[in-house]
């Protein structure tokens, strides 16, 4: 046995069974291991980006790490704007990025790079094996460390020699890491904080905005009279019929500065402090009010559920003082195609336990609360603000969930940047349909040009904004890579296309021409 394949009989040992791939030469003898060793289910991208995206979207949804394999320093550089976003949304995965031979990297080959300070900033350990001999050691370290409470990003770099010299055998991987608990004293005096009656907004964030712990937040809520909401952007939220809705912190920042005004307290539950996306000038970088306190009542990784629980104890709320949530009218629309008549059209179509991945940016800014009472569903955010991340996570969200319809909601400029993920999803056969709102021009960027107070956007201006000249073409993108689609015009056109996409089958596509 060599060093990859101690590597891949370690990595299936711990559980770690999916790769999604972009090779090179420096990783032939792991892609042979793979050939050798029963059981590791192989993903090939086209992108490092739709990789590491993948491996995001599979932990989200699978609470497992999957593994990358990716090709040196460059191959890691591709990806690395979507292990920023995986990072910032707390998913493990473990990175197996080939390296040259040892003796090799002093001749300054083509492809030499600094590979541990580029997987740095976005991984929380990384190590490059010494020789064949440690590797199933390291690969098992990695694991044990992309498993801890919160989850990590892992890079382990892999020498072409220590790939293909022989090794010694499997390693075993360290039990998964226990759980910091969560902190008695917080919850005290959360409960203190409830108890008052002054106004108190709740706060959701990662690990608790599963159906328990909405429901748990409800209960309390009905009971204290306090207010929940989520932050802007989520991991993972469960969602529709039957579910705790709670409303999210607006991203524009007069909003968000008007929803948390009245509040004299705040206590975070898993969330972070509530920050501007970005700084304006004359604004303030702090979204709550001056005089507002904050209280952290868990951090990430903590036992937020038992601290849910705790809290809901504390303060004598049962599941039945949850208040009865107000109706939704839910129709398909017909009409001129907008904001409100497509978030229609999709609260009708999401099927029973579908996967949402949300990057429809400005033209979805309104659907969470139409889509409140959609069947139950999960829906996924970009947690890290680096576009592009909803394509290769709602792929690897299907490759992590076959039976569960994953319904991807993307703008056409951040679709621009992974739109390789159509292959993979058509090569594996994957159960995403991709919604592609074409309004052939970055329009947050429009209203961030006035926000910022850039002054009026000239020529020059426009054209960084803009996407037309030519118009991209998304059925015939959708097509090249094995995805069937078709455009639509009107509310009554996208209603029909979204029902028999959700019906179907297999990747397709739908583009909404705004
Ligand atoms: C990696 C990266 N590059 C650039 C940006 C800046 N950016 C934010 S939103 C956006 C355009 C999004 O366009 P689109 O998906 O079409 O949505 P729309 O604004 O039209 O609603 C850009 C370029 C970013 N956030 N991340």
């Amino acid at each position: 046995m060599n060093g990859a394949e101690s590597l891949v009989r370690t990595l299936i040992k711990s559980g770690v069974d999916t790769c999604f791939a972009n090779p090179g030469t420096s990783e032939m003898h792991f892609v042979a291991a793979l050939d050798r060793v029963e059981g590791m289910r192989c993903v090939l991208g086209l992108f490092e980006g739709v990789v590491t995206g993948a491996a995001d979207g599979y932990f989200r949804m699978k609470g497992t790490p999957a593994c990358t394999l990716l090709h040196l320093g460059p191959g890691l550089a591709n990806g690395l704007a979507n292990l920023h976003n995986a990072r910032k949304a707390s998913s493990g995965i473990v990175n197996i990025v080939g390296q040259h031979a040892i003796p090799h990297i002093e001749c300054n080959a083509p492809l030499t790079s600094d590979i541990e300070a580029l997987a740095r900033p976005m991984s929380a350990w990384v190590r490059t094996s010494s020789d064949s001999g440690s590797v199933a050691r390291d690969g098992a370290a990695a694991v044990a460390a992309a498993r801890r409470s919160p989850p990590q990003i892992a890079t382990l770099i892999l020498p072409a020699d220590a790939a293909w010299s022989e090794a010694d055998g499997v390693a075993e991987v360290a039990g998964a890491s226990q759980r910091p608990d969560y902190s008695p004293q917080a919850i005290d005096d959360a409960a203190k904080v409830l108890r008052s009656r002054d106004e108190t907004l709740l706060l959701l964030g990662g690990s608790t905005l599963t159906e328990k712990g909405l429901a748990l937040a409800a209960g309390i809520a009905g009971k204290t009279g306090c207010k929940v909401m989520a932050e802007t952007y989520n991991a993972r939220m469960a969602r529709g019929r039957g579910r705790f809705f709670v409303e999210r912190i607006p991203y524009p920042i007069e909003q968000a500065l008007r929803a948390l005004k009245t509040f004299s307290n705040i206590i975070l539950v898993e969330a972070g402090d509530p920050v501007a996306f970005f700084a304006y000038p004359d604004k303030p970088s702090l979204l709550k009010p001056d005089d507002c306190e904050v209280h952290r009542m868990t951090a990430k990784g903590e036992d937020t559920m038992a601290a849910l629980e705790a809290l809901a104890g504390a303060v004598g709320a049962r599941a039945q003082d949850a208040k009865p949530q107000p109706p939704i009218q839910m129709a398909w629309p017909n009409g001129a195609l907008n904001s409100a008549s497509i978030a229609q059209a999709i609260a009708m179509a999401i099927p029973e336990n579908a996967v949402v991945v949300d990057e429809s940016i400005s033209t979805g800014r309104g659907f969470f609360p139409p889509t409140a009472c959609a069947a139950p569903h999960d829906w996924l955010q970009n947690m890290g603000g680096s576009i592009g991340f909803s394509t290769p996570v709602a792929t690897g969200a299907a490759v992590a969930c076959p039976g569960r319809k994953v319904i991807c909601l993307v703008g056409d400029g951040s679709a621009m940047y992974t739109l390789q993920s159509l292959w993979t999803q058509a090569r594996e056969s994957l159960d995403v349909v991709t919604v592609v709102f074409s309004n052939r021009i970055y329009q947050i960027l429009r209203g961030e040009f006035d926000g910022v107070g850039a002054g009026e956007p000239g020529t020059k201006a426009m054209d960084m904004l803009s996407l037309d000249r030519p118009a991209l073409d998304w059925v015939a993108l959708g097509k090249g890579m094995g995805v069937p689609g078709r455009a639509v015009t009107t509310a009554d056109e996208f209603s029909v296309a979204l029902a028999e996409a959700t019906a179907e089958q297999g990747p397709r596509l739908i583009e909404v021409q705004m």
